[in-house]
């Protein structure tokens, strides 16, 4: 690690700061060039104690940047991955007000909740379903702290990987006869498609993701508790929305969920 405990308690306060007052602010190694990948992640982890400290409760985890053709223009060789809060989680349905976000875009993704526990490293796709209860469509809304979405990883995880809202709907459904990679996913706004793909689009295949993140945690000494719920990784580029936007995600065979922006 580079940067003392002050600085890492310091940079979570700012940029919490800016998810709860929905304002941006510049990338964090703007300021700390030297910060490595332990510093980014124990910002988020200071945001989370932050979090908890206040009564949230963590209900998921998440895995981002889970395409190959992004990893690799990143130059990075693991996706990156943040928590969930039970304030982020909306209704299907529901509303989320708009002014309480900076610049919010939506992800289509595929959600695993597990029913065992995976610990890396070596976790990999057939362990992952193996431990699926179920999987389900979830809409993440991602809203990047940066001014301008403008950042680079380590700021990103720092930023606890731009999290603020998801939605979940459709159908819980086992994944045993399912083909993850050919699901169809449409992504609608205001009734358009504006994002079309399929499940492969996530490391060839959305368990995979799951895999990684469960030996990421490995490497911390952590795993995937039974009852998780993990958001994926988006399928498609994400989709930026404004006050007044209906957004719906539709996946073949799993169903549909949908947000308002109000
Ligand atoms: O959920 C995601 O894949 C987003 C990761 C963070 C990068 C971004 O804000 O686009
Ligand atoms: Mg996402």
């Amino acid at each position: 690690m580079n940067l003392d405990r002050t600085t890492i308690a310091l940079l979570a306060e700012r940029l919490e700061n800016c998810e709860l007052e929905a304002r941006d602010t510049t990338k964090v190694t703007d300021d700390y060039p030297d910060m490595d990948w332990e510093d980014a992640y124990a910002v988020q982890d200071a945001i989370r104690a932050r979090k908890l400290a206040r009564g949230a409760r963590i209900v998921g985890l998440k895995a981002g940047l889970t395409s190959r053709a992004k990893m690799k223009q990143m130059n990075v060789e693991d996706p990156v991955f943040g928590f969930l809060v039970d304030s982020f989680a909306v209704a299907d349905g529901g509303d989320i007000d708009t002014k309480k976000l900076i610049h919010p875009k939506v992800e289509p993704e595929i959600a695993f909740v597990t029913k065992a526990a995976l610990r890396g490293p070596g976790c990999h796709i057939g362990a992952v379903l193996a431990a699926t209860d179920f999987v389900v469509p979830a809409i993440e809304i991602i809203d990047s702290r940066y001014r301008d979405f403008k950042f680079d990883l380590k700021s990103v995880v720092a930023d606890n990987c731009s999290s603020t809202r998801f939605v979940t709907g459709g159908t819980a459904t086992p994944v045993e006869g399912l083909d993850l990679r050919t699901l169809g996913v449409v992504l609608e706004k205001n009734g358009q498609p504006v994002a079309i793909g399929a499940g492969a689009a996530v490391l060839g295949h959305p368990a995979a993701a799951i895999a990684m993140l469960a030996n990421m945690l490995g490497r911390r000494g952590e795993e995937i508790p039974a009852g998780t719920l993990i958001l994926s990784g988006g399928i498609t580029e994400a989709v930026a929305v404004a006050a007044g936007d209906s957004v719906s995600l539709r996946i073949q065979s799993l169903g549909s969920t949908s947000v308002r922006f109000v």
